[in-house]
């Protein structure tokens, strides 16, 4: 079963993943988990950190001589900006304590107030540091060679920005290729040059305003084949695993597949996808993909199209009110470095993070140890797919 688990505070030195369950025999290069790493630390409206942080992956096991030999993949980004923190604020050692910078004006809308209480710490950083979308990181290396997994079966994935703030650019009537074409140019990932100029505008305002702007990403994958996932148990079915995975990135608030909640207000006859036949591809497919190429739990054949809500970063120049942990008292929350949007690049998780479940679910279905075993059992299920 393909599994991983990241570590790592935002300013600490590093941080890590290990990822399990990938077949022996993959080929892959550090440029290819970089490039996505770099895709992560792009776009409009970032903060001065990413001036700071080049992100570039070191592998401490599970690869030898470029490819994957079926171990536990280690992987490790280091945080330039440690070296900024790491003689007091993110110091392990107890000498370097200094109550006087405790984080005690908790924000509206960031996980500090219920971590302190939970944990039952004195500093919020011991929260922001760890709740910090710089984990990310940490996914999209998990998610590149998961990525990398999935292209020897066919399977392609790319996000875009399809919502900043109140501007919608929908990619309607492009194919993943020329979405991809459209995003890498761009510094929003946006499809459309000038409806990116009005979402740069949006970000420029609210920045000027002390203030931070959300919006939606969409998340697309191409060549997934018929039955991933299950309509059997709960926990098998692939829509519900994916929107878990989309949930935990950082100020997610909402996913949805296909049209997703503008079906509440549809009929039945408009919504479902209509079922075609291919006679000389021997292929069922469908007249639409309303349902975002996922029907009972499993995947259709469709290309996959999921879309999820980015809040508003929650770390404000002209801050919220709020209440002080340590006095109780009324006070205006902390303000701390941070960006202003950050919806392009939770774009680029959304992609790893569902990359790393569709290669679960891969790997569930097709088993293998090593990627020869595992494409021997794809290509059986192809064929008796194409036979039926
Ligand atoms: C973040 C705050 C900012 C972001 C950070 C997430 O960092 P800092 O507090 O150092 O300015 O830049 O994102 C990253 C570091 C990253 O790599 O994405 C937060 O509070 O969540």
């Amino acid at each position: 079963m393909i599994r991983y688990y990241t570590a790592g505070e935002s300013h600490g030195r590093s941080v890590t993943v290990i990822l399990e369950g990938i077949p022996a025999g993959l080929r892959i290069d550090r440029e290819y988990i970089n490039v996505r790493l770099g895709r992560r630390q792009e776009g409009y409206g970032r903060g001065e950190r990413m001036k700071i942080e080049k992100d570039a992956v070191e592998i401490s096991s599970g690869i030898r001589w470029g490819e994957t030999i079926g171990s536990p993949i280690c992987m490790t980004i280091n945080n330039r900006d440690w070296e900024n923190w790491k003689d007091v604020v993110m110091s392990l050692d107890a000498k370097a304590r200094e109550e006087d910078l405790y984080i005690t004006r908790s924000r509206p809308g960031h996980a500090d107030l219920a971590g302190v209480l939970k944990y039952n710490r004195n500093d919020a950083r011991d929260i922001l540091e760890r709740s910090s979308a710089r984990e990310t990181a940490a996914r999209v290396a998990a998610g590149a060679v998961a990525e990398r997994l999935l292209e020897e079966f066919g399977s392609k994935l790319t996000s875009y920005t399809s919502q900043i703030g109140k501007v919608k650019a929908p990619a309607e009537g492009m194919d993943l290729a020329a979405i991809k074409k459209a995003v890498e140019g761009s510094r929003l990932r946006c499809v459309d040059v000038e409806l990116e100029r009005k979402m740069m505008d949006e970000i420029t305002r609210a920045g000027k305003e002390g203030d931070t702007v959300g919006g939606v990403f969409t998340v697309i994958a191409e060549g997934v084949p018929v039955g991933l996932g299950s309509h059997t148990q709960w926990d098998l079915k692939i829509d519900g695993n994916i929107a878990r995975a989309v949930m935990s990135i950082q100020a997610v608030k909402g996913v949805e597949f296909g049209r997703g909640f503008a079906l509440a207000s549809l009929r039945g006859s408009v919504v479902h996808d209509e079922i075609k036949y291919d006679g000389s591809e021997k292929k069922f497919y469908r007249a639409s993909n309303n349902a975002g190429g996922v029907e009972g739990g499993m995947t259709n054949g469709e290309p996959l199209v999921v879309n999820a809500v980015m809040k508003p970063i929650s770390s404000l120049k002209k801050p919220l009110r709020s209440i002080d942990i340590k006095t109780k008292k009324e006070i205006t929350a902390e303000i701390i470095r941070s960006d202003v949007c950050a919806v392009p690049a939770a774009g680029v998780v959304g992609e790893a993070v569902i990359a790393i479940e569709l290669a679960r679910a891969f790997r569930e279905k097709f088993g293998g140890d090593s990627l020869g075993e595992m494409k021997r059992n794809f290509d059986g299920y192809l064929k008796q797919v194409r036979e039926y």
